[in-house]
């Protein structure tokens, strides 16, 4: 270890502050003023772990997503309270960093003093017998949040201090520097990912996409609220390489320029939260609607019924419209793996609405799994199965394919015509829904050819079940790291004692439901509450906030 050039290039990414940060659900995601000596720190983490995986490339990708991020703060936009900018890495095949090494994040990242970051440096590399003499290759990308490229500077120094090699690819949505990542991993594989770069990106997500729908009636426009994030820029190369003889799409709050704008009362989490149209998209009966977040790895879908109310179509039912298509298929098509029909299984956390889970699990008979809050946890589960749905109700998943099914559907040669067009779609699907992680736009793809096949407008889509009254709250607590949750988020085994009056409170309403738990994104506890009327919901709500505060 060249302990001498990490001295040198650390005195440029002093931390200046006593700020303490934790690796959590979404990596580092902080004030971007502090986030200099971190990602300095992050840069020299991404290099030992591509020279523990042999010189594979790991991503960092610099975003904090959904989160709203003003620089310049002009009069005419209220003034918000987060600047926020973040960091996550990235393994090998486009998964979230392994979990035994987020402890190794954390711990760089709060190291005080010169002294303690190499004395941390030396414990990874003797825990991990990492040999330094591989070459390390980290790729990283931002969002369009103008602190972004001033991080990517800082990441740098941390890889160049152990001698790594970095690629910057500059502007990209989130999964697409999965994407990348995926494809230089897997080069020289027997199936590899695709071609690295943002345009084969396209090209491979758009071809699926035609190949199936061509012939198809095409949907009406749709019109997707791009957050004034990057999913603008990532779309509208996307919709240009399809054609609008397949899609037509109508992109607003593209506004990319005027980063105070980013998130800013539009995009996917502010759909989801407020329940209702993002500024900027006037909403009426008979269009069909989507917000992305600012790196576009979620989407929601939305419409107005015929009375001019807001109907929201969210992860949850994204993921029931994907399960019910992909198991026809697979019926249809009729394929086995060694005999056996694929392990199908749907992937939810404690977020999935009520009316879902009965839906998935009674209606469609699939198996479902819960899980903790974050990608990570989600993606892990759903590999355990050959095809395995996972989304959040926010609207971040994705279908994963095991290498066994996709196999079978090579395999399978399909006698009748029934099962070489369910073979054919198949195929296609697995190529138009990213499997490294949840990708907004390629789940857009996914749901917009699931509706053209199926001819179904977004109402129809609605119509398989009908959401339970919900509300979710965040409430500013003096410590949120007291709130300590089990049984897949769904319990508090502290403070002691808060799980018994929760349940008190809950017992008191029909169907109804609630939890709580600690952000790991933002300095808040979060309450989520459900039951059969809105009332009900409103008045759990208080009970349970009331409680918590
Ligand atoms: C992050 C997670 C998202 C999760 C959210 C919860 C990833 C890539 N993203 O955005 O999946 O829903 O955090 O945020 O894992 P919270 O902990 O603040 O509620
Ligand atoms: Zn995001």
């Amino acid at each position: 270890m060249d302990v001498s050039l990490i001295l040198k290039l650390n005195e440029e990414h002093k931390k200046l502050e006593q700020a303490k940060f934790t690796y959590g659900t979404a990596g580092f995601r902080t004030l971007a003023s502090t986030l200099d000596p971190v990602l300095f720190r992050v840069g020299l983490l991404a290099s030992l772990r591509s020279k523990k995986l042999n010189s594979k490339f790991i991503g960092a990708m610099i975003t904090a997503s959904h989160n709203a991020a003003p620089v310049k703060i002009k009069s005419d936009f209220p003034k918000l309270t987060f600047k926020d900018n973040g960091v996550k890495l990235v393994e090998p095949l486009g998964e979230m960093l392994v979990q035994t090494w987020e402890p190794y994040a954390t711990k760089l990242a709060n190291a005080e003093t010169r002294e303690d970051i190499v004395a941390c440096l030396t414990e990874i590399i003797e825990t991990e017998k990492i040999d330094l003499t591989k070459q390390s290759n980290v790729a990283v990308a931002r969002d369009t949040r103008p602190s972004g490229e001033k991080l990517v500077e800082s990441l740098k120094d941390g890889v160049i201090s152990l001698h790594g090699n970095l690629t910057n690819f500059g502007v990209l949505t989130t999964p697409q520097l999965h994407y990348n990542i995926r494809c230089l991993n897997t080069k020289a594989a027997k199936h590899p990912y695709g071609e690295v770069g943002e345009e084969h990106y396209y090209k491979k997500l758009s071809d699926a996409y035609k190949s199936i729908t061509r012939g198809f009636k095409k949907l009406s426009p749709l019109y997707v609220d791009a957050a004034n994030g990057v999913g603008a820029k990532a779309l509208l190369a996307l919709a240009k390489e399809i054609g609008s003889e397949y899609f037509d799409v109508f992109i607003v709050n593209a506004d990319v320029a005027n980063s105070e704008k980013l998130n800013f009362e539009c995009g996917a989490d502010f759909v989801k939260l407020k329940q209702k149209a993002p500024t900027g998209l006037e909403l009426k009966s008979g269009m069909r609607c989507a917000s992305l977040d600012g790196d576009a790895d979620r989407i929601v879908y939305y419409y107005a019924d015929h009375d001019g109310k807001f109907k929201l179509l969210d992860g949850d039912k994204i993921a029931t419209l994907a399960a019910g298509f992909i198991m026809d298929l697979v019926r249809k098509a009729n394929v086995t793996i060694n005999g056996q029909p694929p392990k199908f299984g749907l992937v939810q956390t404690a977020y999935a609405n009520g009316s879902s889970t009965e839906y998935a699990s009674k209606k469609m008979q699939v198996p479902v799994v819960f899980t903790m809050t974050g990608v990570k946890h989600l993606h892990h589960a759903a590999e355990e199965f050959d095809i395995g749905v996972y989304f959040e109700a926010n609207g971040h998943g994705t279908v994963l394919f095991s290498e066994n099914v996709i196999n079978a559907f090579s395999d399978v040669n399909g006698k009748t015509e029934e099962e070489i067009k369910s073979l054919n779609i198949l195929k296609a699907l697995s190529i138009v829904i990213n499997q490294a992680v949840g990708d907004a736009l390629s789940d857009m793809l996914m749901v917009e050819l699931i509706l053209t096949l199926n001819k179904q407008s977004l109402s129809d889509w609605d119509e398989a079940y009908t959401d339970l009254p919900s509300r979710q709250i965040k409430v500013k607590v003096s410590d949120r790291h007291i709130f300590k949750p089990i049984k897949a988020d769904t319990e508090l085994l502290e403070p002691l004692g808060l799980q018994e009056k929760i349940n008190a409170e809950v017992k008191k309403y029909s169907s109804a439901r609630s939890f709580v738990r600690p952000s790991g994104t933002e300095d808040v506890v979060r309450v989520y509450c459900e039951a059969k009327t809105q009332k009900d919901v409103d008045e759990l709500s208080v009970a349970i906030c009331t409680l918590v505060f």
